[in-house]
């Protein structure tokens, strides 16, 4: 089979980057190791910025998200016996919309518009230093398949083939001492905005899904088992650290549906590309979550690999395409510090001195202007130009 661009990975880089690309009149495949159903359900990313919903919107996929979405002015910081509300749109000009990553995926594939096979084993890339790369597998009947491309798009996430071929110059990494315990529970949210909350327990995060469904997440030390985490435990430690019955604010417990831990992790690969493969999304980097920027950097990368592609691919001129890596990597430099900053300044390391700077760091940026402008813009969205 031949195509211009294989692309290895049908999460929402993948999908979105076909998607733009037919748009712009250039052939894509996507292959995916995953079932179509087992992609759709990962309950992820739950934020996006407002570029990323512009740049979805002008892709024509914006429709269920302007309706299902809901836009939200800000966040909530806290600390014990403080709860600071922060305006984005007051301090930054945009705020951010709720939708989930299951969503923004359901409405990818709703969209049909790229060529995707399912359930495909040992994916393995050829030929990334020559102009005739292929990539092989094997389909979900069994059947051994190469697929000839122009240029291979790389966005199978932190795990798949395409980051170990990718040779790296420099690769840069940060593990955090600690984990976040996410649950999803069949309640209505107890807050109208996302609350970040700093305890000396631990950090907590009480986020949604929709006016029925909420996602809440508690820090916990690595290796934690979720099984030692019954849903009593749960709902008193989010109950302590958010805040219950401080100024009459109530957190409503409900059943649980999902529970699960996350690891936290920064690491970025430069470059994003390698001969004729091209990184974007998990691939290429990982943030921890505190920041809610994963998904917005693979949305931010695609926009701008789809337009590199596009005018290599049918202009032949290679200029965005050898930009590429540097011109994302602005954005990602950005956020993986906005990430880590968030991180660094919300969860509790043990250690009194860091506890001390925590707070003073809060303070400012709940009682300064010029600080809570700088989170604002940060957190709903540099623009896609950085
Ligand atoms: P994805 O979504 O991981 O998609 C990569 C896809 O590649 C497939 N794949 C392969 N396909 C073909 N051949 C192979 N050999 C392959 N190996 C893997 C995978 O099955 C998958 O379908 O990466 P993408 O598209 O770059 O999107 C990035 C976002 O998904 C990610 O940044 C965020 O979801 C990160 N993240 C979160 N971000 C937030 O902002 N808030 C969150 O609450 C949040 N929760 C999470 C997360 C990431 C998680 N992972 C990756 C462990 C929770 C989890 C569990
Ligand atoms: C989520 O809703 O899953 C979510 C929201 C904000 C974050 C992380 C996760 O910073």
């Amino acid at each position: 089979m031949r195509t211009q661009v294989a692309v290895i990975g049908a999460g929402p880089a993948g999908l979105l980057l076909a998607h733009l690309l037919r748009r712009g009149g250039v052939d894509a495949v996507v292959i995916e190791t995953r079932s179509q159903e087992y992609v759709a359900a990962r309950i992820r990313a739950g934020i996006l910025e407002s570029s990323s919903v512009e740049l979805l919107e002008s892709a024509g996929l914006g429709a269920r998200l302007r309706a299902e979405g809901h836009e939200h002015r800000g966040i909530h910081l806290q600390m014990p016996g403080e709860r600071h509300h922060l305006d984005f749109v007051d301090l930054a000009g945009r705020g951010v919309w709720l939708y989930g990553q299951t969503e923004v995926q359901k409405d990818l594939v709703a969209a049909g518009t790229a060529e995707v096979c399912y359930e495909v084993t040992d994916v393995a890339l050829h030929g990334l230093e020559t102009d005739r790369p292929a990539v092989t597998y094997v389909d979900a009947d069994g059947v051994a398949r190469r697929l000839d491309a122009d240029v291979i798009a790389g966005c199978d996430g932190s795990f798949g083939p395409s980051r170990a071929a990718a040779v790296p110059r420099q690769a840069f990494e940060r593990v955090y001492p600690y984990s976040w315990l996410g649950i999803l529970a069949d309640v209505a949210p107890s807050t109208d905005e996302l609350i970040y909350a700093w305890h000396p327990d631990g950090f907590a995060l009480h986020s949604m899904r929709s006016d029925t469904v909420s996602r809440l997440y508690l820090q916990v030390p690595n290796g934690t088992d979720p099984a030692d985490w019954s849903d009593d435990r749960i709902w008193d430690e989010l109950a302590t650290r958010l805040g219950d019955g401080e100024d009459g604010w109530k957190l409503t417990p409900g059943p649980i549906t999902d529970k699960s831990v996350l690891p936290m992790r920064s690491h970025v690969r430069t470059p994003m590309r390698h001969g004729r493969l091209f990184l974007a999304g998990d691939a290429a980097h990982i943030v921890p979550p505190t920041g809610a920027k994963g998904l917005n950097l693979a949305i931010a990368d695609v926009a701008l690999l789809s337009r590199a592609l596009v005018e290599l691919l049918r202009s032949g001129d290679p200029r965005l395409a050898d930009s590429y890596s540097d011109d994302a990597l602005r954005r990602v430099w950005r956020c993986t510090h906005f990430s880590w900053w968030m991180t660094t300044m919300l969860h509790a390391s043990g250690d009194p001195f860091d506890a001390q700077l925590q707070l003073s760091q809060l303070r400012w940026v709940t009682t300064s202007t010029a600080g809570a402008t700088g989170l604002a813009e940060n957190y709903a969205g540099l623009p896609l130009e950085l």
